[in-house]
Order: C-alpha cells, then sequence, then structure tokens
C-alpha cells in the first residue's frame, strides 16, 4: 500500500509494512537465513557497491526484518526503521551514531535506569559528557544546553513516574542550540505519541513493550527522520552489529497487527485502575497521565492520544506495605517489563531502577517506594480486585 497514510491507524497498524509476496502469501514470511547468493561475482560486487539493490548478508538487511522497519517506521512518520536486537541496542546504536568524543549530551532524568547508566558508564568512556535534567522542566533543558551537546533524549512519559515532556518545545530549544532530540517513545506506541510529527529527529522503541504486546521477543527499533540520518545510522548498526533477527521481526510484526486495538484497551483499563488506586485509603498517590491530579496533564491530553498502559503509585505505609501487596497478588504477576497482554506489578527501586543508584533516584524524584503496573488485557474489574485484595493484606 503506497497511499497508506491516508488510512485510520487501526488500518495502517494492519497493513503497515507489507510488500506483496511472488507465493501471494499474505504476511510475510520468516526469511530464517543468515546469507543470500550471488548471482556471479559481478553480482556480488555490484550489492556491496551499491549499484543494485538486494540481500547480502542478514546483519545487513533481510526480507522478514525489512517488513518489520517498514511497518513501525511507517507508524512513526519517519524515512526508515533500524531493527536492533532490543530497546538498549536500539538506545546505545543512537548515542554512536550521534556523539563522538567530546560531545555532550543531555537526557530526562527520569528514565529507564539502564539508559541514564549507558551514558554515565559507558559512553563517558569514550569522551561524551552527560546531563540528566528535569525534561518537563523547560528552563531546566535550557540551562543544560552546552556549546557541544549534540543531543537531547528525551522519555515521556518517563519510566516510572510518567512525568511528561513537552516535545514541540524541547525539539526548539534543542534545534537552537544545534542538538538533534531522540525520544523513546516505548511507552506511548505511535498509535498515542508521533513525536518525529511534533519536531523531533529520531525515535527509539523497546519493541519488547507494546509493539509486540505478548511477552515472548525481546527487540527494538530506531525510527529516523532523514535519508542522512538513515545511512549514517545504518552504518553504524551494521558496525555495531545489535541488529534483531528474523524470527522477533516476524513476530513484532505480527503484534503490530493489533497494536491499536490492544492500546485502546490498555488505556481504558489503565484509566479505571488508576481512578481506583486514586480513592483507595491505603494508596497516598497515583502517577496517571489521564488524572486531573497529574502536574503534566494538560500537556498530556495535548500531546498524546492517551494516557498509555502503565500506572505507578506510592502507599500511605511506605515500601513495607509495597512489598506487602507485590506479595500477595494472585492474578497480577510480580515481574519487570511492561506493555504486554498481561498485567505486571513491580519495585522499580529494587528492579528496573536499581542500577541508577538512590542518589540519581532521589535527584529524579523516584520515590523508593514506588510500586509500578503495566496494566494488561484481562478484565478490569478482575485487575482491580487483584489489586484489592493485595492492599487489604496489608496491615493498618
Ligand atoms: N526504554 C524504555 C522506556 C524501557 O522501559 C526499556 C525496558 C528499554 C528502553 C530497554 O528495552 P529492552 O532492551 O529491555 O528491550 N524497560 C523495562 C522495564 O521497565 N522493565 O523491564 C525492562
Amino acid at each position: 500500500m503506497n497511499d497508506i497514510h491516508k488510512y485510520h491507524m487501526d488500518t495502517q497498524c494492519v497493513h503497515a509494512g507489507f510488500k506483496s509476496e511472488e507465493t501471494g502469501a499474505v504476511v510475510t514470511p520468516i526469511y530464517q537465513v543468515s546469507t543470500f547468493a550471488f548471482r556471479d561475482v559481478n553480482h556480488g560486487a555490484d550489492l556491496f557497491a551499491g549499484k543494485e539493490e538486494g540481500y547480502i548478508y542478514t546483519r545487513m538487511a533481510n526480507p522478514t526484518v525489512q517488513a518489520c522497519e517498514r511497518a513501525v517506521a511507517t507508524l512513526e512518520g519517519g524515512f526508515g526503521g533500524l531493527g536492533c536486537g532490543s530497546g538498549m541496542a536500539a538506545i546505545h546504536t543512537t548515542f554512536a551514531a550521534l556523539l563522538r568524543a567530546g560531545d555532550h549530551a543531555v537526557c530526562s532524568s527520569v528514565v529507564y535506569g539502564p539508559t541514564q547508566t549507558l551514558l554515565a558508564n559507558v559512553m563517558s568512556r569514550f569522551g561524551i559528557e552527560s546531563t540528566c535534567v528535569d525534561t518537563s522542566d523547560l528552563d531546566a533543558v535550557k540551562r543544560a544546553m552546552r556549546p557541544n551537546t549534540k543531543l537531547v533524549f528525551v522519555e515521556t512519559p518517563g519510566n516510572p513516574v510518567l512525568s511528561i515532556s513537552d516535545l514541540a518545545a524541547v525539539a526548539d530549544i534543542a534545534h537552537k542550540g544545534g542538538a538533534k532530540v531522540a525520544v523513546d517513545n516505548t511507552f506511548m506506541s505511535p498509535v498515542l505519541q508521533r513525536p518525529l510529527s511534533l519536531g523531533t529527529d529520531v525515535v527509539v522503541h523497546s519493541m519488547t513493550k507494546f509493539l509486540n504486546g505478548h511477552a515472548d521477543v525481546v527487540a527494538g527499533m530506531i525510527i529516523v527522520k532523514t535519508e542522512d540520518d538513515y545511512r549514517a545510522f545504518r552504518k553504524i548498526l551494521n558496525q555495531l552489529g545489535g541488529v534483531i533477527d528474523p524470527f522477533n521481526s516476524f513476530l513484532v510484526s505480527r503484534g503490530i497487527k493489533t497494536l491499536a486495538i490492544r492500546m485502546e484497551r490498555h488505556c481504558a483499563s489503565a484509566e479505571k485502575v488508576a481512578r481506583h488506586l486514586e480513592k483507595h485509603p491505603k494508596v497516598s498517590k497515583v502517577n496517571y497521565p489521564w488524572l486531573e491530579s497529574h502536574p503534566q496533564h494538560a500537556l498530556a491530553k495535548r500531546q498524546m492520544k492517551g494516557g498509555g498502559g502503565v500506572v505507578s503509585f506510592e502507599l500511605a505505609g511506605g515500601i513495607e506495605a509495597g512489598k506487602t501487596l507485590m506479595n500477595s497478588v494472585r492474578l497480577c504477576t510480580l515481574a519487570v517489563s511492561l506493555g504486554g497482554v498481561e498485567t505486571l506489578i513491580e519495585h522499580p527501586a529494587s528492579m528496573t531502577h536499581a542500577s541508577m543508584g538512590a542518589a540519581a533516584r532521589a535527584k529524579a524524584g523516584i520515590p523508593e517506594g514506588l510500586v509500578r503496573i503495566s496494566i494488561g488485557l484481562e478484565d478490569a474489574g478482575e485487575i482491580i480486585a487483584d489489586l484489592d485484595q493485595g492492599l487489604a493484606a496489608i496491615r493498618g
């Protein structure tokens, strides 16, 4: 479908990325193959020289991988997608493509823990400096910019307290300072937020989450806006080597077909859970962008099409009460990750955000007692009933 953008997002999710197959197959099959034969020596040389289109070796390109890359790039409205072996591989490749020794990056302080740790502990060893700031505070972003800032990396809503950054405004600040903006859109998916349309330059995803949606794949994606960036990123990814494989690409493409309909239910149920928890006497604070109490509620309503599937909250009884809840749930599963069909509950300070350390968590405003839930596709009433029985187990 060449004119796919004229269709509704529901329709795009079903058809994006597919190119008709000679066999008539209605989905792109799994080309589970590492290498492709050349017709003769000149053909091989022409493929390597870029004089002819075709397949060489799966780290460079593969038809099943390309179908997944086209699907996500189409939904995000980018020039092209680059499939990666994990969300972290997508983030590392983005840093490696946009930064060199002597450069500086600004990063949201509320991000998936290892993103910040990668900048602070690994990229720093290659002469790249970084500053983590609350990117929902535009003055803080302005203050953090330096003459050598080449990248502003924003996660919105930020994992796990769901703070919202104004992408159009951040892009404006960054571009005036000569920096590009990359956005981690994992929590929203292109169904709920399209950062490139707001003026940013690069989008990354952990496709492990909503895009695949079934807790059976670890994968990532980078979507770039321009052909120049696509070529530059492809070279780096090919050399770093952190690519997705054909089978996982097939599974993610399959997941994307139901993305729009899944996001609708994730959002509806998460809002019900958030509103229920907000009224519960044992809960002291609930973070969810669609609640009127969220500090950036108006911005969220403007920038996003839904609040997403993740809710985080604090208990009046602190971390001990949180542990009782997490040990008492029966339908919800105590596990990290998010965005799958099953409801998952976890403790950021000791799990997903442990690598940041207590000082960085305190600076980012991530409370030690925070509990995070990824709302799955079970009946919302049954999720709420399970949380209620878990909360009832807390004494006092
Ligand atoms: N970006 C965000 C916003 C994430 O939440 C995660 C993983 C990543 C990137 C990294 O993706 P991965 O390499 O795992 O595919 N977040 C996780 C979480 O909150 N619990 O477990 C993993």
